[in-house]
């Protein structure tokens, strides 16, 4: 049993599989659109457990908390990276959930080591947009094989808040210039392109970009590269949260550059190589073998 805090809270019976197998069709969605929403992979009493520590991380005072100068103050952006090393009901999450299996199914990965997990949460009334990006630009890797998956705890609305991608995007090859929810210059590399505003009509006319309404337990997942963003949330009662769970497979090079996020620890690699630390970044599913450490 984990030694962090909330152990006690994690109940032993919940589900490690996800609720259905990720289909062959599945996977072509992925590869064709570089994202895909699965329904229902998570059950009522992961999302509870979940949705429970994501509210306790927002009013823990770690983390972020971002309701920038655009914002009219009303409402809360929070973010909090790497909560599974503080909280034993995110190391579930991490370790022993259905996440794993997904991501392996996803990438055809055979291995699949953790990278971290991010919390989203805007509140009802948030003005504060995550402006549109991809993800590769602020990671410290280059390659095809990682992938997030954002698990909805809360309903959520793509009328009023719903994360959005620009579909197929993933294989334009672009590098965009990473800008955090809070515009922090550390991320912003001045020699990529701005990544223009989907939502707001922007960039090629041609777009298809998709979102969609969700159920606690759905589960988006996408490539490094997709294009996405999402307003702010508009709803006057509903708080949306989401939890990205990020995962490496086999075509990954470790590929630190100024602009990429620290991670807790780096690997113990040369630049170029295949990041096989097992302590920065462990290994939690193996095909044949499943979960390691469930
Ligand atoms: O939840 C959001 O608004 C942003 C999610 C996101 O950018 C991600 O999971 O990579």
């Amino acid at each position: 049993m984990s030694s962090l805090p909330h152990a006690g809270a994690v109940a032993p019976d919940l589900p490690t599989r996800p609720a259905r197998p990720v289909t062959a069709s599945d996977i072509d969605d992925f590869e064709r659109d570089g994202v895909i929403c699965l329904r229902g992979m998570f059950t009522p009493a992961w999302c509870e457990l979940l949705r429970q520590a994501a509210e306790e991380a927002m009013q823990s005072g770690e983390g972020r908390v971002r309701e920038p100068q655009l914002g009219a103050g009303q409402g809360r952006f929070y973010s909090s990276v790497y909560q599974s090393d503080r909280d034993a009901r995110f190391a579930r999450l991490r370790d022993a959930s259905p996440a794993p299996e997904i991501a392996a199914s996803l990438m055809r990965a055979d291995t699949v080591r953790f990278f971290y997990d991010q919390l989203f949460i805007k509140a009802p009334g948030t003005a504060a947009p995550t402006p549109w990006h991809n993800d590769l630009p602020f990671w410290p890797f280059r390659g095809n094989d990682l992938i997030s998956l954002w698990i909805a705890l809360t309903p959520v609305s793509k009328a009023t808040s719903g994360v959005q991608y620009v579909a197929g995007s993933h294989r334009w090859g672009r590098m965009f210039r990473a800008v955090t929810p809070d515009y922090d210059p550390r991320f912003m590399d001045e020699t990529m392109d701005v990544c223009p505003d989907y939502g707001a009509g922007q960039g090629d006319p041609a777009a298809r970009v998709l979102s969609w309404d969700m159920q606690p337990g759905d589960v988006l997942c996408h490539h490094p590269l997709t294009v996405h963003g999402a307003s702010g949330n508009a709803s006057a009662t509903q708080t949306r949260i989401g939890v990205s769970i990020r995962y490496l497979g086999a075509q990954v090079e470790w590929d630190p550059r100024p602009h990429t996020m620290a991670l807790r620890r780096n690997p113990d690699v040369a630049p170029g190589a295949f990041p096989a630390d097992d302590v920065a970044l462990p290994v939690v599913w193996r095909r044949g073998e499943g979960l390691l450490q469930a």
